[in-house]
């Protein structure tokens, strides 16, 4: 099935050498994006031999080859999963219709800004982890770093590849545009909050990886169901690659409660930071904020947008087939809406709510992965327990933006907020306390850094000492 054509500029298994002109405006649009890259991608690692992954085929068994590579050299290519046959639209207005394979005219600026807007929090993430590997924790951590950056590369290919073939000049531009924007800059910012967030220490890029990229697997299942089937299949393919991102923020925040519960127990008052160590409140509150900024990635709980794009077959509901009705039309979603300091229960249409109700898997999703961190932290003798927040808790976007609340979600004066935030959400003494135990980099093979314990495996059944990325100092 679907075979890979490998031995060109592009590798891809579209058949893109049967398209002379889209072929051609990709292979004008690659040295710019490998510019991009050399410019905003990883500092100071561009001439490093890596052990990455490269997709090769889009079959469940054997779709990845493992080497080393040089990243500018890496081969980012576009891979759509399998067509499936004579597939239909599974949800909306147009449900039972068949998918298309064009961009339907009136659709057209709707599904370009939806592309547009995905497309874009890829490259902004490789901006914002482009200094981390300066302080890198091990060369097993470097390399899953550097996986993460370059999967998110061709992420970026997969929403150029969209623009390119069906949305003409306009698409284009877009795709140039996708890479002239930069994360948290002031005039010309990346789309969403959270990616223009700074994520410099490492414990941010695994809170970030765990959350943040969580919210790329639910919006891209969303996306998966979409009508467009170009988008449904290209969406299903970058699915595969997410998990890695999301195993190496659940694993890096494991090893380091792990490490932290080590160092407690080494300590004659239980203190982690005269050890050296991340405490477990500084983890709660990182938690806290990459958990709240992720929460408004989903957008407003009301939002007429979302009812449209459901409405017309452009984003489904995650895994859209396990719901009994896929019209939407009857149901109400109850949401709290704060009046005169209260929280009133109301009822919202259903299709108005779909932000909310991928919010609802979302979270849910989130929970798992905190359980297993408790279970880890209970295993080291501590009896702290983390906790997700309340998703009302430090929202910029929706319902209870501008209002407070506090992390169980009861709603506080503006004052009981300024008293309590510091509490929290990391303070600049907590980020420079976290920062200050990754100054410098571990490049020996093999080795930790102080405050984080190695993995329990290596990467594709090699040794956790094994050389990850062969790091020539400069
Ligand atoms: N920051 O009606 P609403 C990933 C805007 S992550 C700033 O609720 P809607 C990845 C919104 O644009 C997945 N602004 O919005 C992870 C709208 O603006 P306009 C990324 C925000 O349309 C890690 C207004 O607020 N994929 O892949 O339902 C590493 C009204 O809101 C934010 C997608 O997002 C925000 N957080 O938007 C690498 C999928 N949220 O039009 C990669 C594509 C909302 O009034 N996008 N706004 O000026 C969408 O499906 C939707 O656009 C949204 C929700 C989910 C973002
Ligand atoms: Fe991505
Ligand atoms: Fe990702």
């Amino acid at each position: 099935m679907s075979s890979v054509v490998n031995d060109t500029r592009i590798p891809n298994n579209v058949d893109l050498s049967s398209d002379k002109r889209l072929q051609r405006a990709l292979e004008e649009w690659q040295p710019s994006f490998v510019d991009w890259w050399c410019e905003m991608g990883p500092a100071g690692f561009q001439q490093d031999d890596v052990f990455l992954r490269t997709a090769i085929s889009v079959d469940h068994e054997g779709w990845a080859h493992f080497d080393y590579v040089r990243m500018p050299e890496y081969r980012w290519g576009i891979f759509l999963a399998d067509a499936v046959p004579d597939r239909t639209i599974g949800f909306g207005d147009e449900m039972g219709k068949p998918a298309w394979q064009q961009v339907p005219g009136e659709h057209r600026t709707t599904l370009r800004r939806l592309i547009v807007t995905q497309g874009d929090t890829e490259p902004a993430s490789v901006e914002q982890q482009r200094l981390l590997g300066q302080t890198c924790p091990s060369l097993y951590d470097l390399r899953n770093l550097f996986q993460v950056n370059v999967e998110e590369g061709r992420h970026l290919w997969a929403m150029v590849y969209l623009l390119h073939s069906h949305f003409g000049r306009d698409g284009r531009e877009e795709a140039e545009a996708l890479l002239q924007r930069r994360s948290g800059d002031a005039d010309k910012p990346r789309i969403l909050g959270t990616f223009n967030e700074p994520c410099r220490e490492w414990l941010s890029f695994f809170m970030f990886t765990f959350f943040t990229d969580r919210d790329g697997k639910y919006q891209l299942l969303a996306l998966a169901e979409s009508a467009f089937d170009p988008l449904s299949r290209t969406t299903r393919f970058m699915l595969t690659e997410e998990a890695h991102h999301m195993f190496v923020g659940e694993t890096g925040i494991l090893r380091v409660v792990q490490r932290s519960c080590e160092l407690a127990r080494l300590d004659p008052n239980g203190d982690v930071r005269a050890q050296g160590g991340i405490d477990l409140p500084t983890v709660q509150k990182y938690l806290n904020f990459w958990f709240s900024s992720s929460v408004d990635l989903f957008g407003g709980e009301v939002s007429s947008n979302a009812a449209s794009f459901f409405a017309s077959g452009l984003k489904g509901r995650a895994k859209e087939a396990s719901y009994p009705d896929h019209v939407a039309l009857e149901g109400s979603y109850s949401l709290p809406h704060l009046e005169n300091g209260r929280l009133v229960d109301k009822d919202v249409a259903l299709r108005a709510a779909m932000n909310e109700v991928l919010r609802d898997e979302y979270v849910e999703d989130c929970q798992r992965g905190v359980d297993k961190w408790n279970r880890t932290i209970k295993e080291g003798g501590s009896d702290f327990e983390l906790k997700l927040p309340h998703r009302r808790f430090n929202r910029n976007v929706g319902l209870y933006a501008g209002q407070r609340y506090d992390v169980e979600g009861n709603p506080i004066t503006e004052a009981q907020w300024a008293e309590r935030a510091g509490s929290w959400l990391p303070s600049d003494a907590d980020r420079a306390y976290v920062a200050s135990l990754m100054t410098r980099p571990v490049y020996e093979p093999g080795k930790m850094a102080h405050w984080i314990a190695a993995p329990k495996q290596g990467i594709k059944g090699r040794p956790v000492d094994f050389e990850y990325v062969r790091h020539a100092p400069a």
